[in-house]
């Protein structure tokens, strides 16, 4: 009997302080299949149980129990403690900090171009324009013969043309928009068309052979000059941020009668006088002028209940004037040096 106490107490102070020591997992493992397995230490003292007296057995086995379940006691403890260190162990070596911000992206923008359309857009739709869409390939009709310019007139040498094989043309201005827009939504109207327009054109500092134009109508009673100087000057001072002194004068295109220009102070001199005015003070800026009755008649709107007033302004010279860019090319150019100044993210 006190043999196997002793056995008992034996393992009991070895085994605790094993447990304690067990630097890892496996090594627990082993240390309980040692202990407490079928053929461990513990399991072959209580064998041994049945070979004495039963007081004796009695009080060995109560003894041989209580270190048993210390052991499991503590086995179990030691597990979950050294559980818990491998997982802050993993979440140390693999920490990841979400509120850290991640690596630099290269983003794109839009082209200046493209952001000038399109806060023009906006300008207008918040002056209750409607946006409208059209082709850029357009038959002879739109870009020209609706518009009063038969092919026996003159002007039609004003914009010098590229024809497609099969009688397309891409279109030299935004204008054949004015014809689609009262065709398809009639009088009363109000709508600008924005995109690129072609022309085949030597190339300089402000003339491009493709470039791009708005093109805005407005058809209702009663509209008169009045109406596309305070349009055009609602337009100038909402792309330049403040009033812009601009004067309406005389011109001439086929579809307008009267025909006017819109120049506005020069930019870049305050009116004084230099290179990119070319000492007038002055930018020619949009063709514009009351829609003739014969556009209206081509339209399908009485003109005799109807007036309108019709403008195409270019917007790369538009976008020059803004940014004093001095050369209509850069644009194109696909220079980044020069395009990511206009990176505003
Ligand atoms: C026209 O294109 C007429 N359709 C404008 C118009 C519309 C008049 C409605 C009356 C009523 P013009 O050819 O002048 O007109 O061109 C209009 C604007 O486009 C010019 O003022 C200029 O800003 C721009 N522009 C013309 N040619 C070029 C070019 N080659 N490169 C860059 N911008 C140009």
């Amino acid at each position: 009997m006190s043999d196997l106490l002793a056995q008992i107490e034996e393992i009991e102070g070895a085994a605790l302080g094993q447990v304690q020591a067990s630097a890892d997992l496996d090594a627990l493992r082993d240390l309980e299949v040692a202990t407490l397995g079928r053929k461990g230490s513990l399991t072959s003292v209580l064998r041994g149980l049945k070979d004495l007296s039963p007081d004796d057995r009695r009080a060995a086995g109560q003894r041989s129990n209580d270190l048993k379940r210390k052991l499991q006691e503590a086995i179990d403890r030691r597990r979950a403690a050294l559980e818990e260190a491998e997982v802050q162990a993993s979440l140390e070596k693999d920490r990841l900090d979400p509120t850290q911000p991640g690596p630099p992206r290269a983003y794109g923008h839009p082209h200046p171009i493209l952001a000038m359309q399109r806060e023009l857009a906006q300008l207008f739709e918040s002056m209750g324009f409607t946006v409208m869409d059209g082709p850029e390939v357009e038959t002879e009709y739109y870009n020209f013969e609706a518009l009063n310019i038969p092919s026996w007139h003159p002007a039609r040498d004003m914009q010098d043309t590229f024809w497609l094989k099969g009688g397309g043309v891409l279109r030299t201005h935004t204008s054949g928009m004015q014809i689609r827009a009262m065709q398809e939504r009639g009088a009363p109207l109000r709508v600008v068309a924005l995109g690129r327009v072609f022309r085949n054109e030597d190339q300089d500092a402000s003339h491009e052979h493709t470039f791009h134009q708005i093109e805005g109508l407005v058809v209702d009673e009663g509209i008169s000059v009045a109406h596309l100087k305070g349009v055009l000057d609602a337009m100038l001072q909402g792309v330049f941020g403040e009033p812009v002194t601009s004067r309406l004068r005389p011109s001439y295109f086929p579809f307008v009668e009267p025909g006017l220009e819109l120049d506005f102070e020069c930019r870049i001199c305050k009116g004084k006088g230099c290179p990119t005015c070319k000492g007038t003070g002055w930018v020619e800026m949009c063709g514009c002028g009351m829609v003739h009755p014969n556009v209206l008649k081509a339209g399908g709107i009485d003109s005799e209940r109807y007036t309108g007033f019709a403008f195409g302004l270019g917007i790369d010279r538009l976008t020059m004037m803004r940014y004093a860019v001095p050369d209509i090319r850069l644009f194109m150019s696909g220079d980044l040096r020069f395009l990511e100044q206009f990176h505003t993210g």
